[in-house]
């Protein structure tokens, strides 16, 4: 018999586990052990992958341990939580983020010496979870990181997509996309909880019924089910402090082979239920900027809204004796529109489920929910037809309905609001077809609505949500973005942290603004030299992914140049493009001059559906065969563009970029979450006056920023007189030539018209301001140019980047939301 100790039972006399010591010793027994009895291989036997699963599994012991800590305790402090909902989390490796907050990296790569394993090399080995497009779901990511670190007891919510974000190849200069396959070897992180599921309805019938003595109330009866399985994954805060959890939905059929088809011979016929409610959750919409439209996209919408909300209410109800006082207990953010169907869907839940009366349920609906939006883009906001909302989600359409003739009613009666007035803050748009805007839902539906930088927030006032903030003129607020340290400086950049702490000790690690400390040593030669050593070598190493996966060879003594991110018409990766064309004919006019050697680098993945962000793709590639292989330019210009950029390839670049390209038309990129990442690694930033650039213009200081181009307002002005780009491109001689070369077919003479389309819309219509900022781009480059022929003005200003961005942790707009909007967290009465 096992022998207890009196001392390791707890209340319910059942023995509690050991702690577990965090020597290299005990890790290397328990990596060994997981290694045997998990796994079933021995060290002489074990592959790569085999140490690499024994380890998740040592360490995962470690974080459950703290996870039941923090969940004992949320429940004893009875506290305000915050429920992140989001479609999307861009999460990318999960094991050296819980290693590194744990603080085990050392004692791990110790104990793995021991079997002559390298961490370094097994942590590769795992899948990159990217159930994201980009900086939305990324900063979903960073929130659920700083959420932990500061103690909030937050709560991810989002979809378990089988298949995220597609794997991008380049064949022949062009994009192909192949499916994305994140869970086929089981994901060590997850923990499915059969009992925390919930029945979603789709479709079918409302009806009014009345029961004897009481109200008549509506009832939805769906005429399809399907089943919503949790599951949850620990989400480690810095130093273990907290583990909180994120909760991901997955769809099943109610009953996975329906009995009575299957037992009259009918296989097919049982086995397509199933296949329709599994493909609800199977794959991720990979466009961002642009709303899918389909039918699927506004089913996951729904099906995870009501899933969170009905997971929410159930945990509500076991610790409360009613739902009056949710407010006081939970904060829903709404990240972005695509959970706002969520406003409807509590509505419903608390009227035709709980039974409250309709002002009270909106009262209730109001104070738990906020918004965050991070995009202008027309053709990014969601409105869904009514016809297929109707459809699909009858009670919910009616509600909204209710909603809005309540606004309207509000609007007319008490601020005199005409037709043309009511028609701009309608939840209905009656201009095209009848739409039901969501954004306008999540925004009458919530206390507090943000945009992710000041700039961007402004702009929300100004244009889309003009109409509500005169009627609510409260309500928006700003929330700039931020990056988390832990991941995009600890970790992606361990020889800057080592460098940091050594000179001012390690106090930043756990309060990032005290990076300003170095400030000062940016007048400290031997100081800087440090620096540029440290950033020699992360360029080395980026140096060696380009020869490996792309068999160039990059010279890690030129100016990296870099832009990585989502390819969008906006964002103007076409403009850097026709800029290096420019660079290349110059070179090769002028090859007296004293080029300053460069290597322009591009990565980012473009919808399938958008021609034109895959024909710039095509550009890139195509720009870069007949540049990087012309003797001409003497490896004074190379332009290349790396395949499938995700998080962990985002982790090798940003440390190693002496230039961040940050080119966006200005007002329409909402904030940027890149630009910061570069930054706080040490990069200087050429960039517009546009989204979270302005402020870190402010942070960084005129100096150390190198700003450029049209204004928000200047791009608005010429819009309104269409400008058109020709009398521009006839003026400007490198710009005229650089788009001729591309015309002329120099860079694809296979297929010589494969740009004409790009270039013709630059000469009609220039909408995105390429032409109109070409020449002040140019400019800015050749002042950069310069300025890295002095290394030590440059590492200076490099020093005082890093010195200075602090401010943009994710854990600074952590405690903002907290404070301002949540009402919860550390300090907050809650
Ligand atoms: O400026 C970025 C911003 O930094 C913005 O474009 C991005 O969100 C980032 C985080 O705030 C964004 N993504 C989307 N909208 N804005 C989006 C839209 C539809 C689907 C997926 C993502």
């Amino acid at each position: 018999p096992v022998q207890t100790n009196e001392a390791a039972l707890n209340g319910n006399g059942v023995q509690k586990p050991e702690p577990r010591l965090n020597d290299p010793d005990t890790l290397a027994r328990q990596i060994v052990e997981k290694l045997t009895y998990s796994i079933g291989k021995n060290p002489a036997s074990a592959r790569k992958y085999d140490w690499l699963r024994a380890t998740t599994l040592a360490v995962r012991d470690r974080i459950i341990d703290h996870w039941f800590e923090s969940a004992d305790r949320f429940a004893e402090e009875g506290g305000k939580r915050v429920c992140y909902l989001s479609m999307e989390f861009l999460i990318g490796r999960m094991l050296r983020d819980a290693i590194n907050n744990l603080g085990l990296t050392e004692p791990v790569r110790e104990a793995l010496a021991r079997y002559g394993v390298e961490l370094d090399m097994i942590e590769l080995l795992e899948p990159d979870a990217a159930l994201g497009n980009g900086g939305l779901g990324r900063l979903a990511a960073c929130f659920m990181e700083s959420m932990a670190s500061t103690g909030v007891p937050g709560y991810g919510y989002g979809i378990r997509y089988v298949h995220g974000f597609f794997r991008q190849e380049i064949a022949d200069g062009a994009q192909v996309e192949l499916p994305e396959n994140w869970l086929v070897h089981g994901n060590p992180w997850e923990f499915e909880r059969r009992n925390a599921s919930y029945e979603i309805g789709f479709g079918g019938k409302v009806s009014m019924i009345q029961e004897a003595g009481r109200p008549a109330r509506q009832v939805w009866r769906p005429a399809e089910r399907v089943l919503a399985v949790a599951y949850d994954t620990p989400m480690v805060g810095w130093r273990g402090r907290q583990v909180n959890t994120l909760r991901l939905w997955s769809a099943q059929a109610l009953d996975p082979i329906l009995l009575d088809a299957f037992n009259s011979g009918d296989h097919i016929g049982a086995l397509v239920e199933s296949n329709k409610a599994e493909a609800i959750t199977r794959v991720l919409y990979p466009a961002d900027s642009h709303q899918a439209g389909q039918e699927l996209r506004l089913r996951q919408e729904y099906f995870f809204s009501s899933a969170s909300l009905q997971d929410i209410i159930r945990r509500h109800l076991e610790e409360n004796d009613n739902l009056s006082n949710l407010a006081d207990k939970v904060a829903i953010q709404l990240n972005d529109t695509h959970p706002a169907v969520s406003v409807a869907e509590l509505m419903r839940l608390l009227v035709d489920v709980h039974g409250f009366g309709w002002d009270e349920a909106w009262t209730i609906t109001r104070a738990t929910f906020s918004y965050t939006n991070h995009t202008l883009l027309p053709e990014a906001l969601e409105h869904w037809p009514i016809h297929l909302f109707e459809r699909l989600l009858p009670r919910q359409m009616q509600i909204i309905y209710a909603i809005n003739a309540g606004i309207i009613r509000e609007a007319a009666q008490e601020h005199g609001y005409d037709d043309g007035q009511v028609a701009a803050i309608s939840l209905i748009d009656e201009g095209n077809g009848r739409r039901v805007r969501m954004g306008q839902l999540a925004f009458v539906g919530s206390h507090a609505v943000n945009g992710v930088s000041a700039l961007h927030t402004d702009l929300m006032k100004q244009t889309v949500f003009r109409d509500l903030h005169e009627l609510y003129p409260d309500r928006i607020q700003n929330k700039t973005n931020g990056v988390t340290p832990r991941r995009w400086l600890m970790e992606a950049n361990p020889g800057l942290t080592g460098l940091i702490t050594e000179a001012i000790g390690p106090g930043f690690l756990d309060d990032i603004e005290k990076i300003i400390e170095i400030d000062d040593l940016a007048d400290d030669a031997a100081f800087r030299e440090r620096f540029a050593a440290i950033k020699r070598q992360n360029k080395e190493r980026l140096a060696n992914v380009i020869g490996e996966r792309m068999a160039t060879s990059v010279d890690p003594s030129a100016i990296f140049d870099i832009q990585v991110k989502r390819i969008h018409e906006y964002k103007r990766q076409f403009l850097n493009i026709i800029e290096a064309i420019a660079l290349y004919d110059q070179i090769r006019s002028h090859p007296e001059r004293n080029w300053t050697p460069r290597v322009k680098i591009f990565a980012g993945k473009a919808a399938p559906s958008y021609v034109q962000a895959k024909e710039i793709i095509h550009l890139a590639n195509d720009v870069g065969r007949v540049i990087n292989a012309d003797p001409a330019v003497r490896d004074l210009l190379k332009v290349v563009f790396i395949p499938n950029y995700n998080v962990s390839l985002a982790e090798i670049i940003m440390p190693a970029a002496d230039l961040s390209e940050q080119i966006s038309t200005a007002g329409l990129e909402a904030s940027g979450t890149g630009n910061m990442k570069f930054a706080l690694n040490g990069a200087l930033t050429i960039g517009t006056l546009d989204g979270a650039n302005v402020e870190m213009l402010e942070h960084v200081g005129e100096d150390n920023i190198f700003i450029f181009g049209l204004t928000a307002s200047e791009v608005a002005q010429r819009r309104r007189e269409a400008h058109s780009g020709r009398s521009i491109i006839d003026n400007e001689p490198m710009l005229r030539e650089a788009l001729d070369a591309i015309s002329s077919g120099l860079f694809c003479p296979d297929s010589p018209s494969r740009f004409h389309s790009l270039v013709s819309n630059l000469y009609n219509n220039d909408w995105w301001m390429i032409c109109a900022d070409f020449k002040a781009y140019w400019d800015t480059q050749r002042t950069l140019d310069d300025l890295y022929t002095r290394q030590d003005e440059w590492q200076a200003k490099a020093v005082h980047n890093t010195a200075r961005m602090g401010w943009f942790s994710s854990d600074r707009s952590i405690r903002e939301y907290a404070r301002d909007i949540w009402k919860a967290g550390p300090g907050q009465a809650g």
